[in-house]
């Protein structure tokens, strides 16, 4: 095997954002853009002779091609081993339990999850860590400093890997084994949940339709749902895998999983609907013609936690991030466990989990999981559901009323502006910010407001500061708006609005949150001006 060092000039902006590095296929396909990016993953690490690295990815798009690459690269840069899967294919919960399982030294994920795929759309990639979550701050920043001045990277010329067959292929001792990428998770399933009493849940009549959304959950929902817990064929849709997702949007949200919603809200709908993103770390969750948010779906799951085998002994703390409704913190200060508040996404959780502070933790944009990986679970989130239903033996309307019954609901919404002039969007999170002192103590309509600031945090584990990581506006009553520029888009920005307001009373409880947060939402408008410096009347997605 022939290593050679290449030269190459540096790019500049290859700096991830929430979740790894995303860019238009277009942009990873300049020659030396993939090599110069996965070089400096190698160059920021302190990489084992002889290591072991896993890779996959969400099957999108250019995903073949840059495992090839990784492959001579990893080569090239001393790992004895890659574990990739079959078609190139991990989800990302799957890769995150991969790499715990077969306790390799990290993994890289190919995914740019939701984003739409194709050549003219978005592909991404990032790194994870030995514990299987996505890599800590420190790292992806030093990553992005390499980038900058990296000169050369080094590739082997190993030949093209036959990526459908399973098995070893060894060059010159190094190895590269295909493996089936779904049958370690679907066990890792079967052994956390009650599959038996999901199996006769199913059996006895309770309907359900579940969406992959063309994308890479397709493979692992039939071997679980269908092949083990004895769903129909016909219950699963869009479970093929396209390199497009299908022209589709793979974006579990009422928006862009129209197929399903409009089942699940029409006649003959079915029990229980839910749906996962792009690389199926997402979910959403549906009753008959009802919408869990996903803020009270890691309450409830938290609640009921106990019916499920894996948790029956107890859940040691949760986590949510900033925006996330504090809707778990009720159900936590209740059951006397800690809560934690993180920033936007899963790297802030990972080392709360390592340390044993919390099991379960969630995020308000469809994403929810446990210490049974380090990444959010899309398939895991559907597992609990229905392991919660068939337990409660209710539906889960019912289950999420007689919650709010308990705990009183946080009424909760998002709204995104999405592909708005990065000059513009910077200039309303500006605004809101020079409005600061003079918000304080003034009366919006029925709202007063508390404080407002820059959400900063400071991890408990290891000491970290975390900055400028959302702007929020607090009323005395404890509702609050959130604002926050997206780090997962791919063209201009796009401007988060997170409102929520706790309504204790059941009178109101059946109201829709946008008729609910009417009035908040107004008051959004209005302290950013976001509609004179945009020039969006409405919002692109409203969850
Ligand atoms: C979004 C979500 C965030 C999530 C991230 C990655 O980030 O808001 O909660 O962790 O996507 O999810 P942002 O910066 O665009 O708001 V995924 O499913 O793309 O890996
Ligand atoms: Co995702």
């Amino acid at each position: 095997m022939q290593i050679k060092t290449l030269a190459t000039q540096a790019f500049l902006d290859q700096k991830p954002g929430t979740s790894g590095l995303r860019k238009k296929v277009k942009i990873f396909q300049q020659p030396d853009y993939l090599e110069n990016f996965v070089q400096s993953i190698f160059d920021t690490l302190t990489l084992p002779q002889n290591g072991v690295l896993t890779l996959g990815g969400d099957g999108r798009f250019y995903n073949r091609t840059a495992i090839q690459t990784i492959i001579q690269m990893a080569a090239a840069n001393g790992f004895a081993k890659v574990i990739v899967g079959q078609g190139g294919i991990l989800s990302t919960p799957a890769a995150s339990h991969i790499i715990r399982q077969y306790q390799t030294f990290g993994g890289i994920i190919l995914s740019a999850s939701h984003n739409p795929a194709g050549p003219d759309e978005d592909f991404g990639i990032k790194y994870n860590t030995a514990n299987g979550g996505p890599a800590p701050e420190k790292i992806t920043e030093a990553i992005f400093e390499n980038s900058k001045v990296l000169q050369a990277y080094k590739i082997a010329d190993v030949p093209e890997i036959d990526l459908d067959g399973l098995g070893v292929t060894t060059i010159d001792g190094f190895t590269v084994e295909v493996i089936n990428p779904v049958a370690d998770y679907a066990d890792l399933m079967e052994s956390m949940f009650d599959f038996a009493a999901i199996k006769s849940l199913l059996a006895s009549g309770f309907s359900l339709k579940f969406d992959a959304m063309h994308a890479v959950t397709g493979p692992y929902a039939k071997d679980i749902l269908e092949n083990r817990l004895g769903a129909s064929a016909a219950s699963l849709m869009n479970c093929e895998v396209s390199e497009n997702f299908g022209g589709g949007h793979p974006d579990p949200n009422l928006t862009y999983a129209h197929d399903l919603v409009d089942i699940v809200y029409g006649k003959q709908a079915p029990d229980f609907g839910a749906a996962s993103d792009g690389d199926g770390d997402r979910n959403m969750i549906l009753g008959k013609s009802f919408f869990v948010t996903p803020s009270d779906s890691l309450a409830i799951i938290a609640a009921n936690a106990h019916l499920i085998p894996a948790y029956k002994s107890g859940i040691s703390g949760v986590a949510r991030s900033m925006p996330t409704s504090g809707a778990v913190d009720r159900v936590a200060e209740k059951m006397g466990i800690d809560c934690y508040e993180t920033p936007t996404g899963w790297k802030f959780f990972g080392n709360l989990m390592d340390a044993g502070k919390v099991t379960l933790c969630g995020e308000e944009s469809f994403g929810t999981g446990s210490n049974h990986v380090r990444e959010k679970d899309g398939l895991w989130a559907v597992l609990c559901w229905l392991n919660i239903v068939a337990a409660k033996k209710q539906s889960v309307e019912a289950i999420v009323k007689a919650h709010w019954g308990e705990y009183g609901r946080n009424v909760y919404s998002r709204h995104d502006y999405e592909t708005i002039p990065t000059a513009d969007a910077n200039s309303v999170i500006m605004h809101i910010r020079d409005q600061f002192e003079t918000l304080v103590g003034q009366r919006l309509g029925s709202y007063e407001v508390k404080t407002c600031d820059d959400f900063s945090y400071t991890d408990p584990v290891d000491g970290s500061i975390s900055q400028q990581q959302g702007i929020r506006i607090l009323f005395t009553d404890g509702s609050r708006i959130v604002f926050r520029l997206s780090g997962t888009g791919t063209e201009g920005a796009t401007i988060r609005i997170y409102l929520e307001a706790y309504e204790p009373n059941v009178e109101n409880h059946h109201l829709d949150a946008q008729e609910a947060l009417q009035e908040m939402i107004q008051i959004a408008l209005q302290i950013s001006d976001l509609k004179a410096r945009t020039g969006r009347e409405k919002p692109t997605v409203i969850t």
